[in-house]
């Protein structure tokens, strides 16, 4: 094509459309290819052409007509895009939530004290059991040799409902020993097995809550002694307060349940309240061997089966091992307290890295 009208005109046009926002080139459009465009009006003109001069006008034009057109096409291709793009951005939704301030809760310190007594018993080859919070008066009085004027059993000390006619009085276990009656009665000797769980009783000040936790243990077998009993209450007492040498003291006591029965006290400074050190005595737990009367009542034969058994409270072996001053807020479901006294449920209490 070299007539430079045209060849003017599509340079002019080409920058014209490469320089165009979108509304500028449909003005462009318009204007040259439009009815009334400037091409447009190039076609028109080659009607009044002798046939061989419009020829090559014709095909000049036709070549101008589709490169103009073309670069229109291309320039609204690209304008398009950009504006789709755009839109995109800027109508761009977050459809995420916001996270959540606290995504783990924390395992209650009560807890863990019952989980890690399970995995120090568990790796001596204790069990675990459990039992109804509810109990009547023979599970939790009668088997366990404590008699019928014991002041244990007083209405003013145990929590007792109503009750059928003619049944045995329903109460709120005073401590999780009926659980051990319901297994000797069910289970044949060698047992070895520990009981945590809730227990009832009517006594409510800043030492003493009616509802608190144990975990009671009960081995029994043909040749059990003391020495079992004590070999294995200052391996727990050692391994619960993580000191190696903790002092430990036997000191005899009563229960009605054992005979004899001993109270445990561990080395401590009172001043300070530091475990293992210091001069004092600090009372932990109760233990015996199992009364006689305790297996007779539960069919098996106290000539040929003997056994040891032991208490202790679980708030009390918490507040001690994590200073924790006040009893009261162990109930209280305080997050904050929670946040601080609590455990990671991610590093659950097991043995072989200390508890
Ligand atoms: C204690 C102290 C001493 C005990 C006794 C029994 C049973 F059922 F075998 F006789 N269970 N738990 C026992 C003994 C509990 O708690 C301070």
């Amino acid at each position: 094509m070299l007539d430079p009208d045209l060849l003017q005109l599509q340079a002019e046009s080409e920058a014209a459309i490469q320089a165009a926002d979108s509304a500028a080139l449909e003005n462009l459009r318009v204007r040259l290819l439009g009815k009334s465009g400037q091409i447009t009006a190039l076609l028109k003109a080659l009607g009044g052409m002798e046939p061989e001069a419009r020829k090559a006008r014709g095909a000049a034009v036709n070549e101008l007509k589709n490169a103009v057109s073309t670069a229109l096409d291309a320039r609204k291709a690209i304008l398009d895009e950009a504006a789709l793009t755009q839109r995109l951005q800027a109508e761009r939704i977050d459809i995420s939530a916001p996270p959540r301030p606290e995504t783990f809760g924390t395992i209650h310190p009560i807890s863990r004290t019952m989980e890690e007594i399970a995995a120090i018993f568990g790796a001596m080859g204790f069990t675990i059991k459990d039992g109804p919070d509810i109990e009547d008066d023979w599970y939790n009085f009668s088997a366990l040799n404590i008699p019928a004027h014991h002041p244990a059993r007083a209405m003013m000390d145990t929590f007792y409902l109503q009750g059928q006619p003619g049944q045995r009085p329903p109460v709120l276990r005073t401590h999780t020993s009926p659980v051990q009656i319901r297994t000797l009665l069910k289970e044949p000797p060698p047992i070895r097995i520990i009981v945590p769980g809730r227990t009832f009783r009517a006594d409510h000040d800043a030492t003493h809550s009616p509802m608190f936790h144990q975990t009671e243990g009960l081995v029994v077998g043909k040749d059990i002694t003391l020495a079992h009993l004590k070999g294995c209450l200052i391996d727990f007492l050692r391994a619960f307060f993580d000191s190696p040498d903790l002092p430990v003291r036997f000191r005899a006591s009563y229960f009605p349940f054992t005979e004899p029965s001993m109270e445990v006290d561990i080395g401590w400074n009172r001043k300070t309240g530091e475990i293992g050190k210091g001069s004092d005595w600090l009372e932990i737990l109760g233990s015996g061997m199992v009364h006689p009367n305790v297996l007779a009542n539960c069919g098996i034969d106290p000539r040929e089966y003997q056994g040891f058994a032991f208490g202790v409270g679980i708030e009390r072996i918490t507040m001690l091992k994590h200073g924790i001053a006040d009893l009261r807020l162990f109930y209280e479901s305080d997050v904050r307290w929670l946040r601080h006294y609590g455990f990671s449920p991610l590093a659950p209490a097991m043995l072989h890295e200390g508890v």
